[in-house]
């Protein structure tokens, strides 16, 4: 059931995540080869996640970045929902990055419940509005973020919450499984094959989905950091990654392996139609509408 990791070898690291019930899913892999658990349905108890991290008094700052024609495409339908599901019972910063400030639609939030705006640039180049929100995000959780929160979780903005994406989700670095690549062999996974880019790798462990990932305030500082000098130094050579910032994020978390890993309930695509192991949806992506907003 859990074929890579007998339990004595899990090291979680904290008596929260010590309730996770790693066989009770016989379906998935539920814990990773060097002890991280995945995530899904079946294995915890919301309830007992929530009381733990209210006793705690744990914070979270969400980081979402709608510059240009996302803004109207998606950010009012990203919020509202995460108002609904995103871990409902803590307190939640939203930081929202833009170009168009005045745009922002006015949100009626929930107590302990706040967003702040940053206005950011808007890089002409998609693959630049894409990449640059790894500094971004580094800038924010060092001036204002770490003095707030204790975890950050940082989201595309083409998506919306559509169950619960609650506190059973946090940890020091958590990354998710794409919804593509999960039940796939490791030979199509897309990562980086350029050996002249930074994010190049032979091999991994998962293809991990840049669209949400998050973690304590200083992993992820940590993680946005070290991507984005990657990226710069990858700009330097004159190299692009052939995922972007997706790319860089799949080689540092080869290196740093993460604490928790999400399964796809925590970011799935319905074109992929039926499958027997999503028992739950919990955000689920935005229909692409690449003809209007992808022309430059
Ligand atoms: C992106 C592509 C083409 C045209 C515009 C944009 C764009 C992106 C934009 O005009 N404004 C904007 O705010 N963005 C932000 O970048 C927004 O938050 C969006 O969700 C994010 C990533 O772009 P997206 O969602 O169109 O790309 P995906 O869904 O194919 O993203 C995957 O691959 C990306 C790298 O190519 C990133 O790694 C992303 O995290 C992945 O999910
Ligand atoms: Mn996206």
């Amino acid at each position: 059931r859990c074929p890579q990791a007998p339990a004595e070898k899990l090291k979680l690291g904290n008596s929260i995540d010590a309730s996770l019930d790693l066989w009770s899913r016989g379906d998935v892999q539920t814990c990773t080869d060097w002890g991280a658990p995945v995530i899904w349905d079946g294995m915890f108890d919301p309830d007992h996640y929530d009381q733990e991290h209210r006793m705690n008094h744990s914070s979270v700052s969400l980081t979402v970045f709608a510059v240009g024609r996302y803004l109207d495409a998606y950010l009012k339908a990203f919020l509202l929902s995460a108002e609904r599901h995103f871990m409902v019972v803590l307190p939640v910063t939203y930081y929202v990055f833009t170009d168009v400030p005045e745009r922002v639609p006015d949100i009626h939030l929930g107590s302990r419940r706040s967003l702040k705006v940053v206005r950011v640039q808007r890089h002409s180049r998609w693959q630049d509005i894409s990449m640059m929100r790894m500094r971004a995000i580094a800038d924010a959780i060092e001036s204002q973020i770490r003095h707030h929160s204790q975890y950050v979780f940082c989201f595309d903005v083409d998506q919306v919450f559509v169950g619960r994406f609650g506190s059973e989700a946090l940890g020091d670095s958590v990354a998710l499984l794409h919804a593509y690549y999960y039940h796939r062999p490791q030979s199509l996974y897309t990562y980086d094959r350029n050996p002249r880019s930074r994010a190049y790798m032979e091999t991994g462990d998962f293809y991990y989905h840049a669209a949400v990932f998050g973690g304590s305030w200083r992993t992820v500082k940590n993680m946005t950091e070290t991507c984005y000098q990657a990226i710069m130094e990858d700009k330097e050579n004159q190299v692009e990654a052939l995922w972007h910032d997706e790319s860089h994020l799949n080689k540092y978390l080869w290196l740093h392996k993460p604490s928790k890993v999400l399964s796809p309930e925590y970011c799935w695509d319905k074109n992929i139609g039926y499958r027997g192991d999503i028992h739950v949806v919990r955000l689920l992506w935005s229909e692409k509408k690449y003809d209007s907003l992808r022309v430059t």
